[in-house]
C-alpha cells in the first residue's frame, strides 16, 4: 500500500494549524501509521530537499524547515498520494483552490505550511529517510470496509 510523508512545516506548527492538517487527511479517511515533532537537523533538511540543490531558493527552504520544530508523519490508503496532494493543494498558496489547506492558510510558496510526497517512489523515500522501520505501525481503521469498494 502507498505511503504519503506529510510534514506541517515550522509555520504551520507555529500558526496551529497541526491539527487541521491532521484532521482534513483522517476525515478524507487515511490512516495515520506514524507521527512525531522534532526540530530537523540541517543534514536532515538537505538530504530531503536534494533534488532542489542549486536552485535559487535552496537555502531559504533548508532554513526554513530548520527555523522552528515540525510535525511529521506517516499516512497510508488507497490513493494516498493524489489524494494528499489534493488535499493539500498546488504548491504556490496563490494557485491552491479554495478548500485546499494552502488554498486557505497560506499566502507566498516560502510559506506553504505543509509537505506531501508527490510520488509513490518520493514516498517510499522520504519515509525511510524520516522514519526508522519501527516507528510505523501496522493497523487497520474499522471504517475501512466502508470507504473502498
Ligand atoms: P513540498 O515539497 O514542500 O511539498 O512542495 P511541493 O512538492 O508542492 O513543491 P516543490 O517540491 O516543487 O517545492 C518544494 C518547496 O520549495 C518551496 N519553493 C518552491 C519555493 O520556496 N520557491 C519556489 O519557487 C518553488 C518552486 C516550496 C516548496
Amino acid at each position: 500500500m502507498d505511503r504519503s510523508l506529510v510534514i506541517v512545516k515550522p509555520d504551520g506548527v507555529q500558526r496551529g494549524l497541526t491539527g487541521e492538517v491532521i484532521s482534513r487527511i483522517e476525515r478524507r479517511g487515511y490512516r495515520l501509521v506514524a507521527v512525531k515533532m522534532l526540530q530537523v537537523p540541517r543534514s536532515l533538511a538537505e538530504s530531503h530537499y536534494a533534488v532542489h540543490a542549486g536552485k535559487s531558493f535552496y537555502d531559504g527552504l533548508v532554513s526554513y524547515i530548520c527555523s522552528s520544530p515540525v510535525v511529521v508523519m506517516v499516512w497510508e490508503g488507497k490513493k494516498v498520494i493524489e489524494a494528499v496532494r489534493q488535499v493539500v493543494g498546488a504548491t504556490n498558496p496563490t494557485n491552491a483552490a479554495p478548500g485546499t489547506l494552502r488554498g486557505d492558510y497560506a499566502v507566498e510558496v516560502g510559506r506553504n505550511h505543509v509537505h506531501a510526497s508527490d510520488s509513490p517512489e518520493n514516498g517510499q523515500a522520504e519515509v525511510a529517510l524520516w522514519f526508522r522501520p519501527e516507528e510505523l505501525v501496522a493497523w487497520e481503521r474499522i471504517g475501512e470496509n466502508w470507504l473502498y469498494e
